[in-house]
């Protein structure tokens, strides 16, 4: 279980899917070959949250690509997730690993070098480097790191790092050589006409990039 691939990891975004359902997304983005995906659900009920969670368990069953829940451990484990993923003002990691134990893995968002060394100290399975670049997206974040940022925490830390915000098809190439093990996208892929090919074409970058 704690074996994830983190290549290309969608981040849902029901605000940005054009009016198509999140399952709808998550399996054309599955055609395209992303390799992890997290429910991102900032406004429903907790009853929705679960239901659209159970939803994409589903679709996500037969494909060995894992669901992380954004936010929220009791969610989490009420559906029997792989993991969940938190921010630096969600649930502390220590209570987090806590409640979870070793059933689940945790992933951090680490906006600064501290967040990630403290977040290694502590457990983290692995880092969302987050933001890389500015994104509308999300714009209550922290200072975009930058290249150089992440390159700065992948010298520090040895866990698996994704990098976030304001990635797409023409600078996730410079993201990975700068130190990323994956690649994390909400509108890349979310707001795309075809998120099929979006996702394609992300993961052609992502293994061009590794070879170079
Ligand atoms: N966390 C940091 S930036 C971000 C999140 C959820 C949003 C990334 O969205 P996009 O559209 O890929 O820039
Ligand atoms: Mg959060």
């Amino acid at each position: 279980m704690h074996n994830i691939n983190f290549s290309l990891y969608l981040v849902t975004d029901r605000g940005l899917a054009r009016g198509r359902s999140t399952v709808e997304i998550v399996k054309r983005a599955l055609q395209g070959g992303v390799t992890c995906v997290q429910l991102r659900e900032k406004s429903c009920s907790t009853l929705e949250f679960i239901e659209q969670a159970l939803a994409l368990k589903d679709v996500l069953k037969s494909s060995g690509v894992p669901l992380i829940i954004n936010d929220r451990v009791d969610v989490a484990l009420a559906v029997e997730a792989d993991g969940v993923h938190l921010g630096q003002t969600d649930m502390p990691l220590a209570m987090a690993k806590k409640i979870l134990g070793d059933a689940m893995i945790i992933g951090i968002s680490a906006e600064s070098l501290e967040d990630a060394v403290e977040a290694e100290k502590n457990g983290a399975d692995y880092l969302g480097v987050s933001p890389i670049y500015a994104t509308p997206t999300k714009t209550d974040t922290a200072a975009p790191l930058g290249l150089e940022g992440l390159r700065t925490i992948r010298n520090s830390v040895r866990l698996p790092l994704v990098g976030i915000g304001g990635l797409n098809r023409d600078n996730s190439a410079e993201a990975i050589r700068h130190g990323a093990d994956g690649i994390a996208v909400v509108s890349a892929i979310v707001a795309a006409d075809d998120p099929a090919t979006a996702a394609g074409d992300l993961m052609q970058v992502i293994h061009e990039a590794r070879k170079s």
